[in-house]
């Protein structure tokens, strides 16, 4: 049998913070995806004041405004929750690569876990069915994300 026992993150790292942007475009979908965040933090025993909402136009902000957050030293980890909805135009490729891209590398070039919560879909429906009261929430996903990693951090800091 193994003895390596592996290092893991659990959901309640001590002391966090935790900043959560949230993009105004699809304001119903990303409300929801707020409430789901939010839902899973207070499962897990985080404290509102230890909860920054931050709200910006759409996702292609996300990721700046997520490096800003970084960079204070108040936060241990962001949350970006956004939705984007394909069109008729090439402009929903351009808004989510970007934003994916960008998320990625800020979380790099900060160091920082940056959770990724956009939603990119083909219509509202599938949207609407990630951002329920319920698992498929993907802003409770993103916490969950957020809580594992900046527990992980800390123990590897440790
Ligand atoms: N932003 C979104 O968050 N979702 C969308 O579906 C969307 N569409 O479809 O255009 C969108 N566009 C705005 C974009 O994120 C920027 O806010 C805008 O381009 C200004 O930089």
């Amino acid at each position: 049998m193994s003895e390596f026992r592996p290092i893991e993150g659990n959901f309640q790292p001590a002391g966090a913070r935790f900043a959560i942007v949230v993009a105004r475009w699809n304001g119903e979908i990303t409300e929801s995806l707020l409430q789901g965040a939010l839902r899973a933090f207070a499962r897990q025993g985080i404290a509102d004041d230890s909860i920054e909402v931050v709200r910006v136009p759409g996702a292609f902000e996300l990721p700046l405004a997520a490096k800003k957050l970084a960079e204070t030293g108040r936060i241990d980890a962001v949350l970006a929750l956004g939705c984007v909805i394909r069109g008729g135009t090439p402009h929903f490729d351009y808004v989510c690569s970007e934003c994916a891209r960008g998320v990625g590398e800020v979380a790099l070039t900060t160091g920082m876990p940056i959770a990724f919560g956009v939603l990119t879909t083909d219509n509202l429906q599938q949207a609407k069915d990630r951002s329920g009261d319920n698992e498929e929430n993907k802003g409770e996903e993103a916490a969950l994300c957020a809580l594992e990693m900046v527990s992980l951090f800390q123990q590897l800091n440790s």
